[in-house]
């Protein structure tokens, strides 16, 4: 798809208007091109609402997510032949106030939030907040189910999609039938219904004219909602918003911008593009202002997500296990730092690591090892790969090596559950965690 031509580009002949809620640029009164329309959709309290599809009897109830082992399943043995994970009475669920260690809050549903739970509190705190709200600890897989089952919803509805992370996309709305109806609601009001269904599951949805703004715009109406962002919008509605919501300043620039008496994005824009320049350096300066005016021309990125990757080398002639074992090692450490060094420039981690080898009759033979923790790390690649060496039958010689990792996620996702993971370690020191 070609890209929306900005203003400069058109053919000018007259003023160029904006009609109503903006759904075409005009010239002259003749429609012209689609304005560009960007969703930001976030699933509601995601980790949380996953458990509950599981427990639909804790809905509306304060709960968090948190903690080690799940043990309220044995609950079920206490019950009737052939009851399920639904029956389970809410009194056998474990609360906060009965909670010891020093684990932090991954989520919390909404009803734990009026509380003032949150994401990333310690749990004592949380308990002296909210004592009767209901603990369960996180299940990885089913996330990464229900995270696959949303996004491949919406790129069924809208093929331009930006995978974002656990439990959010960017979508390019500006083509798609209805993406351009009230301000792209009516394309949103789709999607989270047919997500809903898919999944039983909610999210809210933003959609304005650039990425920076439909993802302040899908915090608006959290959760279930939906809300319009207009380039008219601007003022009113992102210019009282603290500079800490524009995602990509973080706490430390925050600091500093308040050390100049800067809180909202208004008093952002207010300031001099020199001023900022001067202040927080040629990119970073140039860049706070352009955000501070609501502009991002970012494109929405629809790469997929890689399954796997591998590196492989055919020999320039046949080696053996046992003669060649110098070489072969050497090369084999070598596949094995490339393919570290390939995930750590992608951003990617994974958990299957895999060998190939091709023997001199052209057979092909593949073993691989799935480990617990997430890892790009060469020398762990090269150790479970070895094992996974011994377990083929080396006599013949061979043509071709190559070793594989798979089970890939992005190394910021599998960061954020590592730091979930090490919070629990308080409670089982000995486990190392699974993640996702
Ligand atoms: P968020 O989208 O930030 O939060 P949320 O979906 O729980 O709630 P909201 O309705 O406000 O969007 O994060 C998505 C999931 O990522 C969240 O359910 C749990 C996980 N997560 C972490 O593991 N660590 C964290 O620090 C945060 C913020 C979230
Ligand atoms: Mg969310
Ligand atoms: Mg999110």
């Amino acid at each position: 798809m070609a890209p929306a031509p900005c203003a400069a580009q058109l053919p000018f002949h007259g003023s160029r208007t904006l009609k109503g809620p903006a759904d075409k640029a005009t010239i002259d009164g003749v429609s012209t091109v689609p304005i560009r329309r960007i969703a930001h959709l976030d699933m509601d309290a995601f980790f949380a609402s996953v458990e509950l599809l599981r427990y639909p009897q804790l809905k509306g109830l304060p709960m968090v997510i948190g903690g080690g082992r799940r043990k309220v399943d044995e609950a079920l043995r206490g019950l009737p032949a052939g009851s399920a994970l639904a029956d389970i009475p809410i009194e056998a669920f474990p609360r906060l106030k009965d909670y010891v260690g020093r684990g932090v809050i991954t989520t919390a549903t909404y009803p734990a939030r009026q509380f003032g739970i949150g994401s990333a509190m310690g749990m004592m705190k949380a308990a002296k907040l909210c004592p009767q709200a209901l603990v369960l600890p996180v299940d990885f897989e089913e996330i990464r189910k229900f995270s696959r089952r949303f996004k491949q919803v919406v790129t069924e509805i809208a093929p331009l999609m930006e995978d974002r992370g656990v439990d959010e996309v960017y979508i390019d709305f500006t083509e798609v039938p209805g993406g351009q109806r009230e301000g792209g609601r009516v394309l949103a009001r789709l999607i989270q219904k047919s997500i809903l269904e898919a999944t039983g599951l909610t999210c809210s949805i933003g959609v304005a004219p650039n990425k920076l703004l439909a993802k302040m715009a899908s915090e608006f109406d959290k959760p279930n909602g939906i809300s319009i962002v207009y380039e008219r919008d601007l003022e009113a509605r992102i210019w009282p918003l603290p500079c800490r919501k524009v995602n990509g300043i973080g706490p430390k620039a925050d600091e500093k911008l308040q050390g100049h008496g800067i809180r909202t994005i208004g008093e952002l824009a207010a300031r001099d593009r020199d001023w900022l320049i001067a202040n927080f350096g040629k990119s970073t300066g140039a860049w706070m202002h352009e955000v501070a005016w609501g502009r991002d021309d970012r494109p929405v990125v629809t790469e997929s997500e890689p399954v796997s990757m591998s590196r492989e080398t055919t020999f320039e002639r046949d080696l053996h296990a046992v003669r060649d074992r110098a070489e072969l090692g050497t090369i084999f450490t070598q596949l094995c730092e490339k393919l570290a060094d390939d995930l750590q420039r992608k951003g990617y981690v994974g958990k299957t690591i895999g060998i190939k080898l091709r023997y001199g009759d052209f057979r092909i033979a593949t073993r691989d090892q799935t480990i617990e923790a997430f890892t790009a790390d060469a020398r762990t690649i090269r150790q479970v790969a070895g094992q996974c060496l011994k377990r083929v039958p080396l006599e013949q010689p061979l043509r071709l090596l190559g070793v594989r990792m798979g089970a890939l996620a992005r190394a910021e996702d599998a960061a954020a559950i590592a730091t979930v993971g090490g919070a629990r370690s308080v409670e089982a020191p000995s486990r190392s965690f699974p993640l996702f």
